[in-house]
């Protein structure tokens, strides 16, 4: 297979994985669902869980053994999506090309479908393991990485940086570090639990995490890319937000040729830490290079 049938291959088996995870109901809970479905639902790249997918490829893992993890990193990915275009966060009407999950549920069931889809993770990840015992300790640490890089010390710490920074002057440090805290963490969160899933050894999980760091914070610089010369329709969200709200990114730090290089710099690096893995990490490079172009 080559690389956009793989991906292909990936985004499938999660879309299949997700839909029969959250399967609407005529319960009293039939609209948080339908609210939980709208956005999970609504397509996306899928980054989060087809990056697990392809490290249990790259360890000859189980597959079966990672989609419930993997498919919950994008529970929360969503989530974390639905409550950033709140009013009160960075007031959006659209995103993956619809409006808003509060924009078509309003305000208060967005936040809880959100809250729905944080908790849901949990709950897709703990009946698996309750039901599937075999490697438990394994199972186990995947999902305190996941609990841990999507909490103060990861994706929601970055975010708290970005709200106290809006409009202020910051360091370059003080920028990597949110982009490799609000955006990074949950995309290091679903390499290394599949890591830790598929018992990778410590040389391997070593290498992955690397990987997973320059790969998140190449994935943010890129979106402050798009955000500044990006094609609404494609990206299917709203671009020169960053602007408006006088935020810090790399390219009002650095400047879009700079951060350009900086982009290719940085992936190069992600791709250099693979080599431990030989052929094996073929799909993750060409992963990293398809994000490097990416459009959306
Ligand atoms: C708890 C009130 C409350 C809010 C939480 C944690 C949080 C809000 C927000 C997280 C920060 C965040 C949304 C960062 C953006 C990361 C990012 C670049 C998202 C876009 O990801 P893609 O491009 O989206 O992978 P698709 O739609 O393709 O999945």
């Amino acid at each position: 297979m080559d690389f956009k049938e793989k991906m292909d291959f990936y985004v499938h088996m999660v879309n299949d994985a997700l839909e029969q995870m959250l399967g609407l109901d005529d319960s009293e809970q039939k609209k948080v669902r339908e609210a939980m479905r709208y956005s999970l639902l609504a397509g996306g790249k899928r980054l989060r869980p087809v990056l697990s997918l392809a490290v249990c490829d790259a360890l000859d893992g189980d597959i079966e053994q990672v989609l419930p993890f993997a498919c919950a990193t994008e529970m929360i990915h969503t989530y974390s999506l639905i409550h950033d275009d709140l009013p009160s966060m960075d007031n959006d009407d659209y995103r993956r090309g619809r409006l808003t999950n509060h924009k078509v549920f309003g305000e208060a069931m967005a936040i809880l479908a959100g809250d729905g889809l944080l908790n849901y993770a949990y709950e897709v990840m703990l009946d698996y393991v309750c039901k599937n015992r075999d490697n438990i300790y394994a199972k186990i640490e995947a999902m305190r990485i996941i609990a841990k890089f999507s909490g103060i010390d990861g994706m929601i710490g970055g975010q708290v940086v970005d709200l106290e920074c809006e409009g202020k002057h910051i360091s370059p440090e003080l920028l990597e570090y949110m982009h490799r805290h609000k955006t990074g963490a949950l995309i290091k969160a679903p390499v290394l639990a599949a890591a830790a899933i598929c018992n990778a050894s410590p040389e391997q999980k070593a290498s992955l995490e690397k990987y997973a760091g320059n790969l998140g914070l190449a994935f943010q610089i890129r979106d402050d890319i798009l955000d500044v010369e990006g094609n609404v329709e494609e990206m299917g969200k709203s671009a020169g937000k960053d602007k408006a709200k006088n935020k810090s990114t790399f390219v009002t730090f650095y400047g879009l040729d700079k951060s350009k290089e900086m982009l290719h710099q940085i992936t190069a690096e992600a791709i250099d830490s693979l080599a431990v893995f030989g052929e094996k990490g073929c799909f993750l490079r060409q992963l990293a290079e398809y994000l490097v172009t990416r459009n959306n």
